[in-house]
């Protein structure tokens, strides 16, 4: 097995293994880099669903994502990216192609345990775009001028699946209010120990402890330091590849620019730190 460094501080590719027969040492070693690189690519797999839930248990709790009319009718862990993009009179479903390229952001923000992980197996890639930007957290937390970093101590945000623009088109109609939840706008990761700025511009409603106009203000200041150049890796897929990433400490979204009428179809599941087996 070899590990291949991707971009200056994230990303990192894994040659030379099936993950259907990896051994405990070998996941070990991927787990780590993992945790070392945030965004991990395992190139060359051939799986049914079976394998890709059972490797995705390896990292966590794989938890079934709140957009039902996406989940894989047998396997409710398992949410299908790219399918039934054309609606019954032929119109693009922009919700569909768009999916996670409206902007950077974190997975499972509006929920108080977000998730650990998210990982994705692809199996169609379009001829030409459809890459998956990362970016990481620390590098973002790292660029913050030090009045900033003071500003920000103890503040928390407060997290919905719509966020202030209330973007809920792929959630079922019963499911589209949110309680807000609370996040701390620095976090520590539980793994790494080191700092993050853990924030979403698209699923945060506002800054807890400033009013609206401050908030929203601070926000827009914070959107400004989220991507730093050194800080990102842009993943162009092959079939076959499995990419996961830590949505502790990265950032990430779709370019959402390939041709509609190609196919780009993934497996996708939902890693969280707590839950049951
Ligand atoms: O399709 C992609 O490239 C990523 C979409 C996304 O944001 C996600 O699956 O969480
Ligand atoms: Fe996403």
């Amino acid at each position: 097995m070899q590990v291949r460094r991707l971009g200056p501080q994230i990303g990192a590719e894994i040659h030379g293994i099936d993950v259907k027969t990896l051994d405990d040492a070998s996941f070990a070693a991927i787990y780590r880099a993992w945790l070392d690189y945030n965004v991990v690519v395992v190139l060359g797999q051939e799986l049914e669903i079976e394998d890709f839930l059972r490797y995705s248990r390896r990292f966590g709790f794989v938890s079934p994502h709140p957009s039902k009319m996406t989940r894989h009718a047998a396997y409710p862990e398992i949410t299908v990216l790219g399918v039934d993009k054309f609606g019954a009179d032929g119109a693009l479903n922009m919700a569909i192609y768009r999916r996670g390229a409206e902007g950077w952001h974190t997975d499972g923000a509006y929920d108080q345990d977000p998730f650990k992980a998210t990982q994705l197996y692809a199996l169609a890639v379009p001829s030409t775009g459809g890459d998956t930007l990362f970016a990481s957290m620390y590098a973002a937390y790292e660029a913050l001028p030090s009045a900033l970093k003071h500003r920000l101590d103890g503040r928390v945000g407060a997290f919905t699946y719509g966020g202030r623009r209330k973007a809920t088109a792929l959630l079922n109609a019963e499911d589209r209010e949110w309680t807000p939840v609370f996040h701390p706008i620095v976090r520590t990761h539980p793994e790494t120990g080191r700092k993050a700025l853990y924030f979403d511009p698209g699923k945060i409603v506002r800054i807890e402890g400033c009013d609206e106009g401050e908030s929203d203000t601070l926000i827009d200041e914070l959107s400004r330091y989220m991507i730093q150049p050194e800080g990102e890796y842009r993943h162009a897929w092959r079939k076959g590849d499995i990419v996961i990433w830590d949505n502790r400490c990265s950032y990430h979204k779709a370019a959402g620019d390939y041709p509609p009428e190609e196919d780009r179809i993934h497996w996708r599941v939902s890693i969280k730190e707590k839950g049951t087996p």
